[in-house]
């Protein structure tokens, strides 16, 4: 009998260890908000909670808690040993501490988190001047936790260096994702604005997690479909949403709306009638939404319309629109990504286009400008617009999405990318002005006193269970929001934080785990497009190489042959003042190094120089040996990827551990595919040997040219 009743027991508990609940648990579903259980020695000081309970913060910090400890914390009116509050200007539960002054110079979205002393009692206090700040403070503090950061002496001051820090989704209305590599849009407008899937609040609550407090709902190649009252009602419901969470909806317009959707003649920007067409549109949109952020526009850009169709400059028409949004507080983010089939390099467009109007846009006019002057290929130079308007706001606009670095298959943390661009130097006013500088409000803060700053990331985020199609695409939307609030975080420090709250803190999973991350952009460099080759990618899909690539008919600059020039004396896009002069966009001595072959940054020599194949690098090799052994690096990089993943096998759940193996293989598989293709390939002009103590190619060059990949599915 009781050898029954404890084999029942047993049962009962290997049951409970299997309910699929706990199982479905680690899907990634989660992100880095998994709030695990406290180990047993893990003594945290706090003992009760005072905050408003109306409070979202307050609510957050509970049931995060909860998740954490057990239980939640007791609410007190009396301040004891170990009691958090949390609270906002003015609130009762801030008044013994005095903070009134300093939380004003904080702002609107800035917080404090303090250990602080109160009649002999130890206590913590997360405090802002409004909701917003109390939110991200709180979340600060949660962070803390769960990495495992001592919590005894807190003195945290956080402002964001950005004031919009936003995503921008290039979600089209039919629920495809452009470019988008996690399955279908998040947004269901079919089910608009009756149904409400749960996964909104999440989102919401993700981004608020990381600070990003804006988000662009739909494509920048934009349907005028998006601003009919129909529409319009569903992104109402979305915007009430994504509130509590201090979320700013914005929306892509395309700019002959007044045409298509209004029935006028045209969309002429100085024209009167186009002008009431969109002040009477955006009223609309504030009656339906009081808080909402601005437009997005991508204009004259690929085929799409813009105010040069009627012979005015990219100024008339985001003007236009900015002082329609003006009354309301919204703002125009006017992408820089321009350019057309002319002989002109592609690469000088867009400074051409811009750098001419300095000074001639409205200041709730925002210039968006990817960060490099092509278009977010694996490495670029920082775009030279940055720097080059002193008196027009600039945002930087990043690529979270993998367009060109493996879509969701390969494993890249873009944290390090990100860094290199926010640190580059453009020396628009000497030492010191770095891109970052020049985005955030530091060198060029005279512009008005009201004005913003701003940064975008195109996201990577899908209906895919774990949002980002690979779990560790995860971690580029986290750097991606904690960059933008503060960019002066290292790449180390946030793959860190996010590796100890999406996996584990065990030092010897996080270790190795997090260098393989701060690896993984400069690999995926090396095995596809080293030395700053760019746009060697296999026609529209941007996935595989094809430096063959010809498409009869296709525009020059859509083709690989522009970019690499490859011929029997060498390799390289002649940038310099003898070849298409891009250097001279730049400040000196940039624009010196950049034109000097033997100081370029090998990293770039490609990008701006015409190279030939026996050119001596700084290794001693010859250019042609370079390249052999920078792609042969980067194939031998994700090998050994592949190994740091297999031994951290005891640290991660099943799921995602084997998720995770399966997407290395493919990693592994394309980097040969490149490194066979991009060698093979170049090797018919160089006629150079392939260095002896490098992998041998397995792929025969006609064999990699019948690859027809069909990723239609994935634009
Ligand atoms: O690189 C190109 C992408 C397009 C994208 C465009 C842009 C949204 O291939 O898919 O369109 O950039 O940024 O506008």
């Amino acid at each position: 009998m009781m050898r029954m009743i404890r084999s029942t027991i047993r049962y009962a508990i290997l049951f409970l260890l299997l309910i699929p609940g706990q199982v479905a648990a680690e899907d990634g579903s989660r992100l880095w908000l998994r709030f695990q259980p406290l180990e047993a020695d893990e003594a945290l000081p706090f003992t009760s909670i005072q905050g408003r309970e109306a409070s979202i913060a307050t609510r957050e910090f509970q049931e995060a808690w909860t998740a954490m400890a057990g239980k939640p914390l007791p609410v007190t009116k009396r301040t004891d040993n170990g009691t958090l509050i949390l609270g906002t200007l003015g609130e009762r539960v801030l008044r013994p501490f005095s903070l009134d002054k300093e939380l004003k110079s904080l702002g609107r979205e800035g917080y404090l988190i303090q250990t602080l002393s109160h009649r002999g009692r130890e206590v913590t206090v997360v405090a802002a001047a409004e909701e917003a700040g109390l939110l991200y403070g709180t979340y600060h503090l949660l962070r803390l936790i769960q990495t495992g950061e001592p919590l005894d002496r807190l003195n945290i001051r956080e402002t964001p260096a950005y004031d919009l820090r936003l995503l921008n989704h290039w979600d089209n209305l039919n629920g495809t994702v452009e470019r988008g590599y996690a399955g279908y849009s998040i947004w269901k407008w079919d089910e608009l604005p009756d149904i409400i899937s749960p996964r909104y609040k999440e989102y919401a609550l993700a981004n608020a997690s990381i600070g990003i407090n804006g988000t662009v709902l739909n494509n920048v190649n934009a349907s005028p479909s998006i601003l009919t009252p129909e529409y319009l009602e569903k992104v109402r419901v979305v915007a009430n949403e994504l509130r509590p969470y201090h979320i700013k909806v914005y929306l892509s317009i395309n700019f002959s709306s007044p045409a298509e959707l209004g029935g006028l003649k045209h969309s002429d920007p100085l024209d009167k009638e186009v002008q009431e067409w969109w002040n009477e549109k955006v009223k609309e949109i504030y009656r339906l939404i009081p808080d909402f952020g601005g437009f997005l526009v991508k204009a004259n850009s690929e085929g799409l319309p813009g105010p040069q169709d009627y012979g005015r400059t990219h100024a008339d028409g985001a003007n236009m629109l900015a002082d329609a949004l003006k009354p309301h507080g919204g703002v125009v983010m006017w992408r820089a990504f321009v350019y057309n089939p002319t002989r002109e390099d592609r690469a000088k467009q867009a400074y051409q286009e811009f750098k001419p109007l300095d000074g001639s846009f409205r200041d709730n006019v925002i210039v968006q400008v990817k960060n490099g002057p092509v278009d977010f290929q694996p490495r670029e130079p920082f775009s030279p617009l940055f720097g080059a308007m002193e008196q027009t706001l600039l945002m930087p606009e990043l690529q979270i999405t993998q367009e060109y670095l493996g879509f969701s298959n390969h494993l890249v943390f873009l944290a390090t990318q990100w860094k290199e661009f926010f640190e580059s130097e453009t020396y628009c006013q000497g030492p010191g002005s770095t891109v970052a500088k020049t985005t955030d409000g530091s060198l060029f803060s005279a512009l008005s006193p009201g004005s913003v700053t701003a940064i975008a990331g195109v996201a990577n985020i899908g209906e895919d269970t774990n949002w980002c199609g690979h779990h560790f695409a995860q971690a580029n939307w986290y750097a991606f929001g904690r960059l933008a609030w503060n960019h002066r975080l290292t790449a180390d420090q946030i793959a860190e934080e996010w590796l100890r709250m999406t996996f584990t803190k065990e030092a010897s999973f996080v270790a190795p785990v997090k260098e393989m991350m701060l690896q993984s952009w400069e690999t995926t460099v090396n095995y596809m497009m080293p030395l700053g080759l760019h746009h060697i990618f296999a026609w529209d899909h941007h996935y595989g190489p094809e430096p063959w690539c010809d498409v009869p008919g296709a525009r020059a600059d859509w083709l690989p042959r522009y970019y690499h020039n490859a011929s029997t004396t060498g390799i390289g896009f002649d940038r310099t003042t003898n070849g298409s002069d891009a250097v001279s966009q730049y400040h000196s001595p940039l624009n010196e190094q950049f034109n000097d072959v033997t100081r370029c940054p090998e990293e770039l020599i490609l990008w701006f120089h015409h190279v030939p194949w026996d050119h001596e690098m700084k290794s001693g090799r010859t250019l042609w040996d370079e390249l052999c052994y920078r792609y042969d690096l980067g194939v031998q990089q994700v090998r050994e990827f592949q190994k740091v993943w297999d031994r951290a096998e005891q640290f991660v759940d099943e799921v995602r551990f084997k998720q995770v193996q399966s997407k290395l293989k493919i990693h592994a598989r394309d980097a040969v595919w490149w490194k066979d293709a991009c060698l093979l390939y170049f090797q018919t002009y160089s006629g150079m040997p392939i260095p002896y103590d490098i992998e041998r190619p397995v792929h025969e060059l006609d064999e990699l040219k019948q690859i027809r990949l069909n990723l239609k599915h994935h634009n």
